[in-house]
């Protein structure tokens, strides 16, 4: 059993939004072509942050996005204010079709902890729910698109590989944020290394 998971195509990661990845909207036509395949059931993530959440740069005086802070000992980039929960920016995009996704796993909700993965706040303390979700379907394998791939398509990834699941990543169906030139690539790398399959749409 076979499940597609769409990573944060939301308003805010996509072109003229709060934290723009450069062309993530050419991902939108793929991903929309992948939901009609044969997977068992297609699944959503949402960046979905409370307004003081503690990545953005604006709650630190003398601090800007990109910046490196420790958040609970945690490492944490700053980001632009994005995605903030109700807010047009954290709208999945209209250009999706989203009557195809089964269910909607928001995260990033706790105002003191990031979480890039679909399946985990950064400090793995909290699940989202999408991983006893996706098991209770009977769900091995993930295929996994969306925004932004050195982010949270990244580390959905690598979750998926630690939880179990044949893992999968659309190599066409991903654009990196690029906070330094090279970063999706060496994003792709890790993936790579620590399990996950890197495939093309056009492959599947
Ligand atoms: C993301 C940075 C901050 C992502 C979310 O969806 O990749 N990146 N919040
Ligand atoms: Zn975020």
């Amino acid at each position: 059993m076979q499940a597609l998971i769409v990573v944060d195509i939301q308003y805010d990661f996509l072109p003229g939004g709060a934290l723009a990845v450069p062309q993530g909207d050419k991902i939108i036509p793929i991903v929309n072509q992948l939901m009609t395949k044969n997977f068992h059931l297609v699944v959503a993530t949402q960046d979905w942050h409370p307004a003081d959440h503690a990545s953005f740069a604006v709650h630190y005086q003398g601090k800007k996005p990109g910046d490196l802070i420790a958040l609970d000992g945690i490492p944490q980039v700053l980001w632009p204010v994005h995605c903030v929960q109700h807010s047009p920016g954290a709208s999945l995009s209209g250009a999706l079709r989203t009557e195809k996704i089964h269910h909607i796993f928001q995260k990033g909700t706790d105002p003191r902890i990031d979480s890039y993965s679909g399946f985990f706040d950064n400090g793995h303390k909290k699940a989202t729910g999408l991983d006893t979700f996706l098991k209770g379907q009977g769900i091995k394998d993930v295929y996994i698109v969306g925004l932004a791939g050195d982010y949270c398509v990244k580390f959905t990834a690598l979750d998926a590989v630690g939880l179990g699941y044949g893992t999968y990543v659309f190599a066409d169906a991903t654009k990196g944020v690029n906070l330094q030139p090279g970063d999706l690539d060496s994003s792709i790398e890790e993936m790579r290394a620590k399990g996950v399959q890197m495939i093309e749409s056009g492959d599947f």
